[in-house]
């Protein structure tokens, strides 16, 4: 019976929620693809008990019926390139032509590494970055990769502002500029999708409203600036002009990241929650609906569950 009261309401309002953890602990900043039936997600690879973001590798994870996930082990490491060691955060990657790339952020500066398999091994195919310091008026972290149903690919990324780069047909090579996007709200963990003729820019926002909220996980609420959830904007084209839509999801951490993607002929959101502490995060999904006018229907999360987090020493 006590069931009774959270389905109803998830009925009635069209929403739903579940905060269910589906990756081993711990795993943040999940990019999910489907290739060849299987779901696979490339995240970060939080270490535990640790006290800042020095992530060293990343695991790739799939599933083929979303409820078991295999760890597929370390696909790539810091210790797999000569130009970066330190900061192994949020990647993405991308299929084409026979051919797996692997993007991800290192020391700030953005590289990329290919296989022929979706779990690598992946091996850095430029021997410097794709993208570097200093060159873009950004903080280079949080690559996405889309491709177009033209086939034109992008790649997205930044921090506080959102930038996007063309890539050529071999995916390894800029083509074009660094272009500046106007992005209402837009902090960092961009991600592309299209539906219909919609492009959905969905990032972590940063909305200019003093909240009040833990300034830790676990710590004691207290107003604080900027309260970072999900939000979007949308386009007729891959480069904006950008409408902004809204908030999709608060995870209720100070740190958020997901992706969006169709699997099956259903959608889905993939995001982490922050906990047990500041610096070990836990990936979970929930289905994602959109309205008849396109537009998202928020998810309610419970302010329970995972969240619960031990304070930051
Ligand atoms: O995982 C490290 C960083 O935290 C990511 O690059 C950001 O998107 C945020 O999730």
């Amino acid at each position: 019976m006590r069931i009774l009261p959270v389905v109803l309401l998830a009925f009635l309002g069209g929403r739903a929620f579940c905060q269910k953890q589906i990756l081993p602990d711990y795993q943040a900043d999940p990019s999910a693809h489907v290739w060849q039936g299987t779901t696979w997600i490339y995240p970060s690879h939080d270490l535990p008990n640790s006290q800042d973001w020095a992530m060293t590798d990343w695991h790739a994870f799939s599933s083929k019926d979303l409820k078991t996930w295999k760890d597929e082990g370390v696909i790539f490491s810091l210790d797999s390139i000569t130009w970066a060691k330190k900061w192994a955060w949020a990647p993405d990657a991308a299929f084409r032509n026979g051919t797996y790339y692997f993007y991800f952020p290192a020391d700030g500066m953005i590289g990329v590494a290919t296989a022929k398999t979706p779990k690598g091994p992946f091996k850095d195919a430029l021997g410097k970055p794709l993208i570097g310091k200093n060159e873009s008026g950004t903080f280079v972290i949080d690559p996405c990769v889309f491709q177009d149903t033209d086939g034109q690919a992008y790649l997205y990324f930044g921090q506080n502002n959102s930038r996007v780069v063309k890539l050529k047909d071999d995916m390894v090579t800029r083509e074009g500029d660094i272009i500046n996007m106007d992005v209402a709200n837009f902090h960092e963990g961009s991600w592309m999708h299209k539906k219909g003729d919609w492009y959905y820019l969905s990032y972590c926002s940063r909305e200019a409203e003093s909240v009040e909220m833990p300034e830790y996980p676990g710590g004691a609420p207290k107003k604080v600036k900027y309260n970072s959830r999900i939000a979007y904007s949308v386009s007729k084209s891959p480069l904006g002009p950008w409408q902004y839509k809204g908030v999709i999801i608060d995870n209720y951490s100070r740190n958020n990241h997901h992706s969006i993607v169709e699997i099956k002929k259903k959608w889905y959101l993939f995001y982490h929650v922050q906990g047990p502490s500041f610096f070990e995060r836990r990936v979970c999904m929930e289905p994602l609906r959109f309205r008849p006018d396109g537009t998202i229907v928020p998810i309610d999360l419970p302010n329970t569950g995972l969240r619960k987090v031990a304070a930051v020493k």
